[in-house]
């Protein structure tokens, strides 16, 4: 169970509901199971209250970072479920991108991380108040570049909340434009 800060407010409806969540993976594993999906896929299971919760806080116009693990954020960013389905059909589980929808996923561990702080600095350069939210594991939570990065956002910018999440692969942190 996740504890959602207070300092988060919730500025939009999020009209996903865990259960198109959960029914969206089951589908995506029937069909990795009877082959049809040619390439690795990452499902996410538990948290779907909480997740939903924080993109309710999450603007459609700021940028969503993420990891492999990434199809609950993506649909609760915006992507369409039809082309979120195609892609991953396609092969593409691990790497969603939109630039329509904001929204990046790799599935190098910590590759996102120096991204999102670039993107939020570039952000910040130009007065914007769009914010970054970057999702990660908790064995990224414990690597070196994650380190680096909570530092310099602590630094130079505002660190906006802080998970912890261990086990159940929900979002662990999230890091304020900087
Ligand atoms: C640079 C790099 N090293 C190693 C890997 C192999 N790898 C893929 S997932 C993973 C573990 C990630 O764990 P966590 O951050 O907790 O994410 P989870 O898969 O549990 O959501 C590793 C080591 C990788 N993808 N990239
Ligand atoms: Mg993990």
């Amino acid at each position: 169970m996740i504890k959602i800060p207070s300092n988060l407010k919730k500025i939009r409806e999020v009209d996903v509901t865990p259960k198109e969540l959960i029914d969206f993976e089951s589908r995506i594993k029937e069909k990795y199971e009877d082959g049809s999906i040619p390439s690795p896929i990452h499902l996410s299971k538990n948290n779907e209250h909480e997740l939903i919760q924080v993109f309710e806080c999450i603007d459609k116009n700021d940028w969503v970072f993420c990891s492999w693990r990434n199809h609950y954020h993506a649909l609760l960013h915006g992507i369409p479920e039809d082309k979120l389905y195609d892609d991953i059909m396609d092969g593409r589980s691990m790497s969603t991108n939109s630039r329509e929808h904001n929204f990046y996923a790799s599935s190098i561990v910590g590759g996102t991380i120096p991204l999102a702080v670039g993107t939020a600095l570039g952000l910040k350069m130009k007065f914007s108040d769009r914010k970054v939210w970057c999702f990660v594991g908790d064995m990224t939570f414990e690597t070196g570049i994650f380190y680096e990065a909570y530092k310099y956002v602590k630094n130079f910018g505002r660190l906006l909340f802080r998970a912890t999440d261990f086990g159940s692969r929900g979002p662990l942190a999230c890091l304020e434009a900087i």
